[in-house]
């Protein structure tokens, strides 16, 4: 099974931002589904609890010079 959850992200200013945060997580195990919204700021993923976390997800973005929160 999988979970959906929506972050936001700090740090995107141009489109390239947006394909390096989805080719990011979308790399990522676990990883199912990423899209990411340059306009709103805000990112949704689907993934698998048992393979990863939104723990690894953040960790994973915030390695890659943004900054990431989940929402609730
Ligand atoms: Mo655009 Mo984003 O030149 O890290 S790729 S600002």
């Amino acid at each position: 099974s999988s979970l959906v959850g929506q972050f936001r992200i700090g740090g995107m200013t141009c489109a390239a931002c947006v394909n390096s945060v989805e080719g990011i997580l979308t790399k990522l195990p676990g990883v199912k589904r990423a899209v990411v919204a340059l306009a709103t700021s805000l990112g949704e993923v689907e993934y698998d609890p048992l393979v990863t976390s939104k723990e690894d997800i953040v960790n994973a973005i915030e390695d890659a010079g943004f900054d990431a929160s989940f929402l609730q």
